[in-house]
């Protein structure tokens, strides 16, 4: 049935008068259940949460940057499996038109806006761009609803970043936030833009404030990931060192697959709310390894290297999080327990490996 919204909708963006045009994605969606756009759909969370959508009818339609669908194979890799049931839009989360235009063509019932320079040590090196992405991207979303649509539910993706230097453990909604990097500070302006669009104009925008989620999906530069590759890199024999920065910083590590069920439930409540969403559980990166490494059988002690490179100027030490209420108000639990996540994240790159070594001996 979305493929046939897909159809219509391709065919109706032809069409130069807007108000029929809104009136008909109206209608569409009258016959087709609820329409759903998500910003940041190339993303870990943004493949998950439209995979979680579809499984539940939803249309779903995605904002991505235009250089991204002229490289779909290289920019599409989490979404390849279900390009052909979603719809996708350019738009740039620089420019306010852009967003605009989208919103005064289709109708959503939903928007979760995930994109975001989303790399906490790069917004140390480039706090301007993460500034402009991520707040004024934010802002504009949230205009263009008002201006468009404010009926429409909206889900910001707050993050544990914001608790940053820990005013309290475990953190939870009402713990002050001190955020210690660019990212952070960029995500607390989010976070308020949130609210005050929420009391103000009384529009429907709740935060998840989610605490670190990783998966085999998640980008290759956040720890999680950098180890579950070195490993499988190691067990290999292409290399034997994983040279990481701080070992004793402390996480909160949960599944990408479980949290995107959170964002879906958050905007399914009778009122909008922010919700912390986590395990209750912190390890630190030096038990992530141990974890990694024994997986294939290995001892990390033999191959990781602390390496001052990876340092942070600030560094976030420790985070935990109280999901009490997600768990209460929104039913919430979480499915993956953290040696499961490590154990799947290990075992996918090195199976992701081995078969592309295969194909290399069989081309050489
Ligand atoms: P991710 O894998 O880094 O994905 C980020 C997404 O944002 C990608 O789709 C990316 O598109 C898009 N994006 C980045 N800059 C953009 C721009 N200038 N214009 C348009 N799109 C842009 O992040 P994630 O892990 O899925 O996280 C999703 C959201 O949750 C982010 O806002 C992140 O800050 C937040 N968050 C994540 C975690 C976590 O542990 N994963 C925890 C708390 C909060 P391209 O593919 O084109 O680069
Ligand atoms: O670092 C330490 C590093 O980059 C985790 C994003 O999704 O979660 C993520 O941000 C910890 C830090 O994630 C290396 O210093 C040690 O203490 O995997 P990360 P992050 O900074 O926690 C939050 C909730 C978000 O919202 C963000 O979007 O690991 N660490 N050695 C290292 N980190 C990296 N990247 N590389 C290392 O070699």
């Amino acid at each position: 049935m979305s493929f046939g919204g897909n159809l219509l909708i391709r065919r109706l963006e032809g069409s130069s008068n807007a108000s029929s045009l809104k009136n008909c994605y109206r209608f569409s969606q009258y016959l087709m259940g609820k329409r759903a756009l998500i910003t940041g759909i190339t993303g870990q969370d943004g493949s998950y949460l439209a995979e979680h959508l579809l499984s539940l009818g939803y249309e779903v339609h995605g904002i991505v940057r235009r250089v991204a669908l002229e490289d779909p194979e290289g920019r599409f890799t989490r979404i390849l499996p279900i390009l052909d049931r979603i719809t996708l839009h350019p738009a740039s989360l620089e420019s306010y038109a852009s967003v605009f235009h989208i919103f005064s063509k289709i109708q959503f019932d939903e928007c979760y806006h995930l994109a975001a320079q989303s790399f906490v040590a790069e917004s140390f090196a480039d706090g301007f761009s993460t500034m402009n992405i991520n707040i004024n991207g934010t802002h504009f979303m949230l205009a263009a609803l008002r201006e468009t649509q404010p009926e429409c539910r909206m889900y910001f993706a707050g993050s544990s970043e914001m608790f940053g230097k820990v005013e309290e453990v475990p953190q939870r909604e009402t713990t002050r936030f001190h955020p210690r990097s660019p990212y952070g500070i960029s995500k607390v302006a989010g976070f308020d833009l949130t609210r005050n669009y929420r009391e103000a104009y009384g529009m429907f925008c709740s935060t998840g404030i989610l605490f670190n989620h990783e998966s085999p999906r998640r980008g290759h530069e956040f720890v999680s990931r950098k180890i579950s590759r070195g490993v499988a890199r190691i067990k290999l024999g292409l290399t034997d060192e994983l040279r990481l920065g701080n070992l004793q910083a402390s996480r909160d590590w949960g599944h990408a697959a479980d949290y995107v069920k959170a964002m879906y439930l958050m905007l399914q409540q009778d009122e909008p709310n922010d919700y912390v969403v986590a395990t209750g559980e912190t390890h630190t990166i030096l038990r992530f390894c141990e974890l990694a490494f024994s997986e294939v059988g290995l001892d990390y002690r033999d191959y990781v290297k602390e390496d001052p490179t990876f340092y942070r100027p600030a560094e976030v030490d420790v985070l935990i999080g109280d999901p009490s209420r997600a768990r209460v108000e929104l039913g919430w639990e979480q499915t993956y327990s953290f040696p499961e996540l490590v154990s799947e994240m290990v075992r996918s790159d090195l199976a992701a490996m081995e078969q592309r070594s295969k194909y290399d001996m069989q081309v050489a």
